[in-house]
């Protein structure tokens, strides 16, 4: 039986709850591939993914993969490196010296208090003087948390298609970005075009992370 307060946010969810179509919640792009159910129940994202009980388990994992034809800042090449932020939280890959097609590789780990947009830079490192900038993106990854969301299961195949995010006037995409169903988990693959900048593009992918005795285990 539930005591007054577990009521109260019982009815405070129920009043969040409703069913829309996927269209008005992913956004104008948005494509549906898989689709198991035409229309999904969606709670307002702050009650449901980010109730108290889940805050801990919210981890978002940013993969810095490459670099693609980025400017050059010094003589013949630069020393790029990767900078993301999001809210108070600022992140950043290791130097690649002296290459304009870096390869990091590496995973940067955001903790998801509320869904801002989330901010990457790039700059080349100089040792005598302050690092230029070589351009600089932003990504939304709203539709990314949607699809977590559904909490789809191991049946699916592996690299399913779930969403596709198209590149538009106001999103940084440089190509169409896949959102899938890929070894077990939603991953989603970015392709960003760099602003501020004669050239370059990065690519990234976004997967959510399982914490221990966190709430979201499937996320
Ligand atoms: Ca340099």
């Amino acid at each position: 039986m539930l005591g007054p307060s577990n009521r109260d946010n019982s009815q405070q969810r129920e009043r969040w709850r409703c069913s829309f179509p996927l269209e008005s919640v992913m956004g104008i792009g948005w494509k549906p591939i898989y689709k198991p159910q035409l229309r999904v129940e969606i709670l307002n994202p702050f009650v449901s993914l980010l109730s108290n009980t889940e805050v801990q388990a919210c981890i978002l994992r940013v993969h810095i993969h490459k670099g693609v034809n980025l400017a050059i800042r010094d003589l013949r090449s630069s020393d790029p490196y990767v900078i993301i932020r999001m809210g108070k939280q600022k992140l950043k890959t290791r130097v690649v010296k002296k290459n304009l097609n870096p390869v990091w590789d590496e995973d940067l780990t955001l903790s998801i208090v509320e869904p801002l947009p989330v901010k990457l830079e790039v700059y080349d490192r100089d040792l005598f003087s302050a690092d230029d900038r070589m351009g600089d993106a932003e990504f939304d990854f709203t539709p990314f948390l949607e699809a977590v969301r559904m909490r789809l299961n191991s049946d699916i195949l592996n690299n399913t298609i779930i969403t596709t995010v198209k590149p538009t006037r106001t999103n940084c995409l440089a190509e169409e970005s896949y959102i899938t169903w890929t070894d077990g988990r939603v991953v989603q693959n970015m392709v960003l075009r760099l602003r501020n900048v004669e050239c370059g593009e990065i690519e990234i992918k976004l997967s959510w992370i399982d914490v221990p005795g966190g709430g979201n285990k499937r996320m």
